[in-house]
């Protein structure tokens, strides 16, 4: 049943478009697939990578209100700093697309349509939450309260981000809607589902232990348990709108769960590039001569192992996935790497740090890449890799033959005859085939060690036939020999190194003073010819020092101590400061005579109090913690000679003191009973 495939479709997830790409993103999953798709470019194969941004979902929404924006605002953003990022870390593409995009609107309504037209949706009435105040169905992660594990009072409708437990809203205690903090009600509401339960019986339960010895055993195991528990039918539509409307008349206000139209964006990405180029999309989808190839980190793999594969097969014109090479996660010094704390490597931040030094990070990202289990990130790491790895053993023997041959022979390859070295050659013929190996079989931790022994090969050749320490006059013909072979193993590394550390193969090429383009099987005939005049040595990786390296671990200390005293109330100490510092103060007692909402800004109220010296107006943050009718007539302490501020263009004039627990959660300072308006605070 296994044809050789004519073409090869390669997919990496749809990156969220509601925050940056950091290093856990790219080792698991853009790496691995770019490595990939070089390599079956070089082995000169028809193979479209495809990507994009996914721009719909609830947290772009929620983003979108807490920043006061609109949601296309925010994935405008994002989509143009990733899409930077991957251009930036070679990551090559053949398109980069987006969800937002016309076309893709119009791929998923079609996959919609056709899905409805024929039948194959469940339409049912549920109960979901509801805002009364907000007019609007409340999806689980607009909905808080109080976590039933662990008490954390801003626990999501999905899950607690406290004590990690999946949570549905019904399981929170006191749940209010994030928008307008009102009490959800319960309120029916029609969705279309995916038939997921009768697709396990008629075919999933066949097709899925087809692939059990040729997918990795985390990928295969997380679907079988999935089957094993029994399919459910899944709802395919929300109650938002953001998102690809619902395409028939009457259902306005429904839009497709994001998991529904983000890989039928892979598609839409597919017919944008086919306009662009002119190029057939079809057969890349719905020939069976086709490899379809998902590369996605392990979140993602019953999206992509299950529910998609239903869909495709629903429409009945689609291939489905032969390989899902899902990676484990990336840790960073020892612990989850977290958006929300924090604590990651963000690529552009990265570039910033250690400019045009994306192949180092490459090259340790694979060395570590996470393919059969999590895998941990460090700095220090990161710093040996790059020194004793790349500059010591591949910089340095590219260096030396570059330098020797414009010594010994005015940048000219010499004249010689072929003396192979043992080491060499294996590990040439070893790149060629067993690599190759490798490659196809997605092990491409172990496929770069192989082509650094190459590298090392060489090193170990040129270190011991030391050609400078043979006589000029009388050895000229070994020194040519070795010269020569070793630019011809140059060569070679630039050919193996192409797939991995694509700007390095580059420089080399430069280096070398060829353009000519090469493919795989060059790796075993690469050679320049004699007298073909090579260019100036040129330094491929300079060491990384070790204050470039506490400077980055004294930023993620940063990250870490910005998160504890964000979590605990047992925030380190300030500096002291004298009596006299202190005496500057000026703290009253007020009272808030009246207060409201700042529009577009859901953190902030704008109060008008009392001091007892004046009324004067001051914008708190404090919005996502008190109703503005529940707090006047609060007596609330108010620092009264703090400079005046502009926030969203309304002057604050003070600052209103809270106590702010370890949950977050924030209280007013004030006395137990009323005392007169204007009362200091000493
Ligand atoms: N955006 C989840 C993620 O970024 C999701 C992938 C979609 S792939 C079609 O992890
Ligand atoms: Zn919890």
């Amino acid at each position: 049943m296994s044809t050789i495939p004519k073409r090869f479709t390669v997919t990496a997830a749809l990156p969220y478009a509601n925050g940056p790409v950091h290093i856990g993103h790219l080792a698991g999953c853009y790496l691995p697939a770019d490595i990939y798709v070089r390599f079956l470019r070089l082995c000169n194969k028809d193979v479209l990578f495809i990507c994009g941004s996914d721009e719909h979902g609830v947290p772009i929404t929620l983003k979108a209100r807490n920043e006061g924006i609109t949601p296309q605002q925010v994935v405008d953003k994002y989509h143009a700093l990733m899409g930077n990022a991957f251009k930036d870390f070679g990551i090559s593409f053949d398109i980069y697309s987006r969800t937002s995009a016309p076309i893709h609107h119009e791929t998923a309504q079609e996959f919609f349509t056709n899905l409805y037209e024929k039948g194959e949706f469940i339409e049912q009435n549920t109960e979901q939450f509801y805002d009364e105040k907000e007019k609007t169905f409340l999806a689980d992660r607009y909905i808080v309260g109080t976590c039933p594990n662990c008490g954390n009072e801003n626990a999501y409708g999905d899950q607690c981000e406290k004590c990690g437990k999946s949570l549905s809203p019904s399981d929170l205690i006191n749940p209010k809607s994030k928008l307008s903090g009102a009490v959800p009600i319960k309120k029916e509401t029609k969705h279309w589902f995916l038939a997921l339960d009768r697709y396990q019986e008629e075919w999933i339960n066949d097709w899925l232990p087809t692939h059990k010895d040729n997918w990795r055993p985390t990928v295969y195991g997380q679907c079988k348990s999935w089957l094993d528990q029994g399919l459910q039918p899944r709802a395919i539509t929300r109650d938002l709108d953001w998102g690809v409307k619902v395409p028939l008349a009457g259902e306005e206000g429904k839009v497709l769960y994001v998991w529904f139209d983000a890989p039928i964006g892979y598609i839409s990405a597919t017919r944008e590039w086919s306009q662009k180029t002119g190029k057939d999309w079809e057969p890349y989808w719905k020939s069976n001569d086709s490899k379809l190839i998902h590369f996605i980190g392990k979140d993602n793999i019953v999206f992509h192992c299950i529910i998609f594969p239903a869909i495709l097969k629903a429409h009945g014109d689609y291939i489905l996935p032969t390989s899902v090479p899902a990676n484990e996660f990336l840790n960073l010094e020892g612990d989850k790497i977290s958006t929300s704390r924090n604590w990651a490597v963000w690529l552009h931040e990265y570039l910033n740090d250690f400019p045009e030094k994306q192949d180092e990070l490459r090259y340790v990202l694979t060395s570590i890449a996470p393919e059969t289990k999590d895998s941990d990130f460090s700095w220090k790491d990161y710093q040996a890799r790059v020194n004793n790895e790349l500059a010591d053993i591949l910089g340095n023997f590219v260096n030396r033959v570059m330098v020797l041959t414009h010594k010994y022979f005015g940048g000219k390859v010499p004249t010689s005859t072929f003396t192979p070295n043992k080491e060499v050659e294996d590990a040439t013929i070893n790149i060629h085939q067993h690599v190759a190996e490798l490659i196809n079989n997605y092990e491409f931790r172990s496929a770069q060690t192989e082509v650094m022994q190459l590298a090392r090969a060489g090193n170990k050749f040129l270190a011991d036939a030391q050609p400078w320490k043979l006589n000029q006059e009388t050895q000229q013909a070994e020194i040519a020999d070795i010269i020569s072979y070793s630019i011809d193993i140059v060569a070679r590394l630039s050919v193996a190194l192409a797939p991995f550390l694509p700007t390095t193969s580059i420089k080399l090429r430069k280096m070398l003073n060829t353009t000519e383009s090469f493919s795989w099987n060059d790796i075993l005939t690469a050679s320049l010819p004699e007298g073909h005049a090579i260019g100036l040595p040129e330094i491929l990786f300079k060491k990384i020092e070790d204050d470039a390296i506490i400077a980055q671990l004294d930023k993620l200390e940063q990250s870490k101590q910005e998160n504890l005293s964000a979590t605990s109330n047992l925030k380190p100490m300030k500096d002291g400061i004298t009596f006299d510092d202190f005496s500057k103060i000026d703290i009253r007692i007020g009272t808030i005579l009246s207060a409201e909402r700042v529009p577009k800004a859901d953190k902030l109220l704008k109060l008008l109090v009392d001091t007892g010296i004046d009324q004067r107006t001051v914008v708190s943050g404090i919005a996502q913690h008190f109703e503005p009718e529940a707090i006047v007539g609060k007596q609330v302490s108010i620092l009264v000679n703090l400079a005046p501020r502009m926030l969203r263009g309304i002057e604050s004039q003070g600052m209103i003191l809270m106590a702010e627990d370890s949950a977050g959660k924030l209280h007013f300072v004030n006395p137990p009973h009323a005392v007169e308006n204007g009362s200091t605070v000493q």
